[in-house]
Formats: structure tokens, C-alpha cells, sequence
């Protein structure tokens, strides 16, 4: 009853194996070089992190996603490409992917499309929102790993649901933030319970 619901999704940490996929690539194009476990990640932006480690290995860190093949070889984490077919199928119901590609653009837009067309199909690039800014983005729900989204708009229409992964799951919950887990995790609650 009443109106459609609009989910948008993120994609690298919700979706793909960004994480996983930097580490594995990270550590064998560098293989003497320290690294940072999955288990030791703290924050949101990888280079940071590993500027803090020693101040060369931040553009070591940087080469590895701006590299040719990486984002369309990155493998989709577990549920996700499930998840959001069984959320597109549901009445009443509209999600978009919703992700930021990086500014180096000669691989990665490209092959977020790639991507999804693989794992999703043809049909599922029609949901593809490419943006830096996902708070001029209107949904309900965006579901993300990113524990602060900014922009332009302050009051963005949607509630964001933060996605746990390796570099935010220590983090104390916000008064009002919403968790999903995992893709196990019971994200159509989640999305029923934003349903007028
Ligand atoms: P999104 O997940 O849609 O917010 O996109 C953020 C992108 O930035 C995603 O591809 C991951 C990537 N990323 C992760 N760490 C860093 C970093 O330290 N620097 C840059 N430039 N990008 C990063």
C-alpha cells in the first residue's frame, strides 16, 4: 500500500569486494611491502591508512585501484548480487546502484558498468547512478558502507543504513544509525519498515 519505495544501493563494500579485492592485489604487486589485514582496517579511506603505516605506501595503495582490471575483476561479496535481484523483483519496490567512481576515470566508470552487466545483467544497467554526490540523490534508503555521506544537500531523502564491513565495524552506532550486517542479515525488515 501507498507509494513506491526507492532503495539505492552502494557498490564497492555492499556489493563488491572492494577490500578483499585491494589487499590481494595490493600484496602481490608489492610483495615485500608491509600491509594492512582485513582484520586491521580502521576507517574509510584505504590510503589514509596506509600513509599512516609509511607515508610511500599511500601511492602504492592509490596505483592498485587506479589499475586496469580492478574494479570488473572485483568479486561480489556474499548475498549482494542475490539480495538486490530479489529486492528489483518486489512490488512496489525501485532500487538503484548508487556509487561514487574515483577520479581517475580511465578504467573505473567503465567498468562499474561492466560489472554489473556481468553479475546482473544487461537489463540492471538501467539502475546504475553514477555520482561523487549521493546526497542530491533522492531514495529512502541508502544502503552503504561509508559511515559519513556529505554533499551539498544537508537533508538528504534518504536514511542511511550503514553496511558493516571490515573498516567500520568497530565503530560505536550513531543515535539513530541503522545497521545491515551482511547480506544475511534481515534487510527486508529494513526496507518494510520504511513502507508507508
Ligand atoms: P563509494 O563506495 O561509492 O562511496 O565510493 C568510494 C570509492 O573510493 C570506492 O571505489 C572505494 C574508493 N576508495 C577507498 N579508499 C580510498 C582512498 O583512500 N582514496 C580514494 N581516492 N578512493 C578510495
Amino acid at each position: 500500500s501507498g507509494k513506491r519505495l526507492r532503495v539505492l544501493v552502494d557498490m564497492d563494500g555492499v556489493l563488491a569486494d572492494f577490500e578483499g579485492g585491494f589487499l590481494k592485489k595490493y600484496r602481490a604487486k608489492y610483495p615485500n611491502e608491509p600491509y594492512i589485514s582485513l582484520e586491521d582496517r580502521r576507517g574509510f579511506w584505504v590510503s589514509t591508512q596506509y600513509g599512516r603505516l609509511r607515508s610511500d605506501l599511500s601511492e602504492k595503495a592509490i596505483s592498485i585501484w587506479e589499475s586496469k582490471d580492478f574494479f570488473s575483476e572485483l568479486e561480489p561479496l556474499p548475498g549482494g548480487v542475490e539480495a538486490i535481484k530479489q529486492m528489483a523483483e518486489m512490488d512496489n519496490t525501485d532500487v538503484f546502484i548508487c556509487t561514487s567512481p574515483i577520479k581517475h576515470f580511465k578504467h573505473c566508470p567503465y567498468e562499474k558498468y561492466a560489472w554489473v552487466e556481468k553479475h546482473l545483467g544487461h537489463d540492471f544497467l538501467e539502475q546504475v547512478i553514477l555520482t561523487r554526490d549521493k546526497t542530491v540523490v533522492s531514495g529512502d534508503i541508502l544502503i552503504d558502507d561509508k559511515p559519513d555521506i556529505l554533499g551539498v544537500e544537508p537533508k538528504p531523502t534518504w536514511e542511511h543504513v550503514l553496511f558493516t564491513a571490515c573498516h567500520n565495524k568497530h565503530l560505536p552506532n550513531g543515535p539513530s544509525q541503522r545497521r545491515l550486517l551482511s547480506w544475511s542479515d534481515d534487510w527486508r525488515a529494513i526496507l518494510d519498515s520504511k513502507r508507508q
